[in-house]
């Protein structure tokens, strides 16, 4: 496929020896030697000069491909001209008279993606690169560059699609089913699940590397919130009292575990209330829930669950979680057990009043952020998050195999494909293409 537009940009930063600018789209042997003077021949390197209207405006080397072998998948030429700011600026004009416009940020990549040289993630590792600060982030997006993690999302999704024909045959033709559809699913949906915890962590560790993680301690009125915070801290920072409904505001305070820096932040107590300064707490508490990076569950192991413990599993269900069950040196109502059984979730008992237990929950979310050793393979918070609402689509279709009702299988495991797709591009819409091509410099 081929853009009908023919798109120039400079490529390289203004006040260099050299300047690179860079031609796309249809037909751009015949635009250029209007105003080239040397041969324009495939993968070769011609001098020659840039002139218009009998003048020359500088010389040049121009570098040529034919489509679809370059870089956009289109005709593209790059034009090295003489570094001077009025020499590329009249170089650029030149080329606008040839019937060029001058590129959107982006352009050039996203024409690369829409013509399927590259996928998404790739597209996206070329921002990564202009911009890496360091040797590992550089290092991080060329892997994916080089097609790494499309590699491992299209592992990944040839499975659930083998899967997803399965379930798609045992709803069309029952009856005509030789083999059993339904034996291989646990395997294939939990190895799935496997892999895609190891991507999510990968990437969310990878985040801890540039900017630290926040976490949001978050629960019913009276939990023992403030407690834990409290106690994971070592001091006394936050007010605690019986009474529920104690802390309104949210309470941000920094602490190191094994090293990494975290930021812990305290919420009000999750209820309906007809207090206007609770609701702001309630509102600001739901915020910091969703801002963190990972969030701790806290429950009252010493009352027996209410329905607001239940919706707030759900409201936290798209979220990574840690469920810490406290006040364990009271008789207690609630097990670990209950809420693997009830949320399916793993949750470790504490007493912030003795100390029992929060040792384990440091290295519990030391263990969910500690950055791989080895170059993570996925680093970007839109990938992250499309990975985890395709988690939790398969877990639910890994909570549904008790039942092995087909339909709703298939459905969650093509929720799973759609949130995979949104990663490569292969089920993305055109707003976040250009959400995502617009961060882009031009000339990329
Ligand atoms: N025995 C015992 N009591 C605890 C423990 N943790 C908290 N409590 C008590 O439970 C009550 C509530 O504790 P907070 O830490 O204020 O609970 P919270 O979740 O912050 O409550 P709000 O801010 O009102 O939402 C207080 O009376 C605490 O002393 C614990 O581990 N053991
Ligand atoms: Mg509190």
């Amino acid at each position: 496929m081929q853009d009908k537009d023919l798109i120039y940009a400079l490529a390289t930063p203004t006040g260099g020896a050299i300047a690179v600018i860079r031609m796309s789209g249809l037909d751009v042997k015949a635009a250029l030697s209007r105003v080239f003077t040397g041969k324009i021949q495939h993968r070769y390197a011609s001098y020659g000069k840039i002139v218009y209207e009998g003048e020359t405006a500088d010389e040049a080397v121009v570098v040529y491909y034919d489509l679809p072998h370059s870089y956009t998948g289109e005709d593209m030429a790059e034009i090295s001209v003489h570094g001077g700011q009025s020499t590329v600026n009249r170089v650029m004009e030149i080329l606008s008279q040839t019937g060029c416009r001058c590129a959107r940020p982006g352009e050039f990549t996203e024409r690369a993606f829409l013509n399927g040289k590259m996928d998404l993630t790739q597209a996206e590792a070329v921002m990564d690169i202009v911009n890496a600060s360091s040797q590992k982030s550089a290092k991080t997006a060329l892997l994916q560059l080089e097609g790494k993690l499309k590699e491992k999302i299209e592992e990944i999704e040839s499975s659930l699609l083998d899967a997803l024909s399965g379930m798609d045959a045992a709803i069309d033709y029952p009856e005509e089913l030789e083999e059993d559809v339904f034996s291989a699913l646990p395997q294939t949906l939990n190895e799935a699940c496997r892999k895609m915890k190891l991507l999510v962590k990968e990437g969310l560790s990878s985040k801890v590397l540039r900017e630290g993680v926040k976490i949001a301690i978050i629960g019913v009125p009276n939990a023992g919130k403030s407690s834990l915070l409290n106690a994971l801290l070592g001091t006394e920072r936050a007010i605690v009292t019986p009474l529920a409904g104690t802390t309104r505001d949210t309470i941000s305070e920094q602490l190191s575990i094994c090293g990494m820096p975290i930021t812990l932040v305290d919420t009000a107590g999750l209820r309906e209330t007809d207090d206007e300064v609770e609701k702001i707490g309630v509102s600001l508490a739901k915020k910091a829930a969703d801002d963190a990076d990972l969030i701790i569950i806290a429950i009252d192991g010493s009352k027996p669950l209410t329905s607001d413990e239940a919706e707030l599993f759900a409201y936290t269900s798209t979220h990574d979680c840690i469920t810490v069950i406290c006040k364990s040196d009271l008789d207690t109502y609630i097990t670990a057990q209950d809420i693997k059984n009830h949320f399916n979730m793993d949750a470790f008992s504490v007493s912030s009043k003795t100390g029992e237990g929060i040792e384990k929950v440091k290295e519990i979310i030391a263990l969910k952020i500690t950055p791989d050793t080895e170059s993570p393979i996925i680093t970007n918070m839109r990938h992250i998050e499309s990975l985890q609402l395709s988690l939790k689509a398969l877990e639910s279709a890994v909570c549904g195999l008790e039942t092995l009702d087909a339909e709703c299988l298939a459905t969650d495991i093509r929720y799973a494909l759609t949130h995979l797709g949104a990663i490569t591009g292969r089920e993305v819409d055109d707003e976040v293409i250009d959400r995502i091509f617009s961060r882009f410099c031009v000339g990329k």
